[in-house]
């Protein structure tokens, strides 16, 4: 079957865009990320086709010469896999197959592809499942005619998910088993979900700063770089599909908690982002995002565009936010980040490999953090030890001062949410 199927090493692959007049201008390298997620995926690229149309051909997606011109290069180049780059109907993949003759997907199925081979843990594992099955779950008749063509090709590879009942079809037995597995999976997943939030409680009142920017940017580098926290680096795409949050000691001995976590991308499937909602919590309540982007490369600005599309839809446009121009090592000159900059967008340059640019970095957060907290008085009698440490816990003590033996007068600062009870000083 296509969708939750993991890709065989070492696929013979062609790979097919499409350029239409709104993507021209951004276009400039058509399929280079397309190939690094097939090689990411296992596959080996053996051709690449790029035809420019003014619309998407509603049965066949490209016209219908160059799909013939595509089986052609198949044939000719013993190709096992076509990957289009833009995502396709159904009904698109149904006809392409047929045409074809052999396996078709698009980059949703094999972005799903990548992440199912990475998941690790448990709730990455069930929440690539859960997106691969409601992809799946429009197509299942094409999944049946290409099994069927298998079968008949004698290949034995076709493997059925359920078996037949009386009177029914083989798709109706289908759609129920998909249906049922969905449940199980959205269940197991609130699960997930309720064992997070206990663990999230614990480090409620202390100030979140979430990484994010596109796969490969470097974020996990500035964790390991910040935090000294051990963590997978990778110059591949989808290296994180996790979250992570570990203390970051700012200067001052201020405490704040740092969490990385999976990339954005180009056409991320709804899908993988409605089902890694859990994965995305530290994201979403975090008070302070740091967006990495990696400056050394070409597709840096439309990379954060990307990145801004999905921070509105997982929620988090909202959230107050410190871009971080990485890999300036890699830079030449800082001419390259003038053309990044724009009036509404300042970033820092920073080397997560170096080192380079932290103490910036780490004095913009604490400006930030700062800024999110006010300053209290707080008169109490100095043997109320509870008192006294949630002061220093939730935030920090400025000043005490005895007064006679039964009265203490603290000043501190605390995030704005526990200030309430107290008397603030400005
Ligand atoms: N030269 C240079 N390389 C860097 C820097 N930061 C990260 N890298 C490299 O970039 C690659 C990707 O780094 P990661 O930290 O895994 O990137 P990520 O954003 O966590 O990527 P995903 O988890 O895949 O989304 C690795 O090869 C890193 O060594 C940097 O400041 N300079
Ligand atoms: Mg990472």
């Amino acid at each position: 079957m296509d969708a939750g199927r993991k890709r065989e090493r070492g696929e013979r692959s062609l790979l097919v865009g499409l350029v239409l007049p709104q993507d021209e201008p951004g276009y400039e390298k058509p399929l280079a990320e397309l190939a690094r997620l097939a090689e990411t995926a296992g596959a080996v690229v053996v051709d690449r086709v790029v035809q420019k149309r003014r619309r998407v051909h509603p049965a066949t997606f490209v016209g219908r010469g160059k799909a013939r011109e595509i089986r052609e290069l198949v044939e000719a180049f013993g190709i096992d896999l076509v990957i289009f780059d833009h995502d396709l109907s159904p009904a698109q993949g149904r006809n392409l197959e047929k045409i074809l003759d052999v396996n078709v997907i698009d980059r949703s199925e094999l972005i799903l592809d990548i992440f199912a081979t990475r998941a690790r843990t448990r709730q990455a594992r069930v929440q690539v499942g859960l997106a691969q099955l409601e992809y799946l779950r429009p197509r299942l008749r094409r999944m049946w005619t290409h099994l069927d063509r298998q079968q008949a090709a004698g290949s034995g590879r076709a493997v059925g998910i359920g078996t037949r009942g009386p009177g029914e079809t083989q798709i109706e037995v289908d759609r129920r088993i998909v249906r049922r597995r969905i449940q199980v999976l959205k269940r197991e997943l609130e699960e997930i979900e309720r064992q997070r939030n206990t663990r999230a409680a614990g480090r409620r009142g202390f100030f979140t700063v979430s990484l994010v920017g596109y796969t490969n940017a470097g974020k996990s580098t500035l964790l390991r770089c910040l935090t000294g926290a051990e963590t997978l680096i990778e110059d591949r795409l989808f290296a994180t599909l996790d979250t992570k949050t570990r203390a970051w000691n700012l200067p001052g001995r201020k405490r704040v908690f740092l969490s990385d976590t999976v990339g954005f991308i180009r056409g991320l499937p709804h899908h993988l982002v409605a089902s890694f909602h859990a994965t995305l919590a530290e994201t979403r309540e975090a008070d302070l995002l740091l967006h990495v982007v990696d400056a050394s490369n070409p597709d840096a600005s439309a990379q954060m565009a990307t990145v801004e599309e999905v921070l509105r839809e997982v929620g988090a446009a909202h959230i107050p936010r410190i871009t971080v121009w990485n890999k300036v090592d890699l830079l030449p000159d800082r001419m390259a980040l003038q053309l990044l900059e724009g009036p509404h967008r300042k970033g820092l340059p920073l080397s997560a490999l170096t080192g380079e640019g932290v103490p910036d970095l780490e004095a913009a957060v604490l400006e930030v953090l700062d800024a999110a907290q006010v300053t209290v008085e707080v008169l109490a009698h100095p043997g109320d030890g509870r008192l006294l440490a949630f002061l220093a816990e939730k935030g920090s003590i400025l000043r005490r001062e005895y007064r006679g033996g039964e009265e203490v007068r603290i000043v501190a600062r605390l995030p704005r949410r526990y200030a309430g009870g107290f008397r603030r000083l400005e």
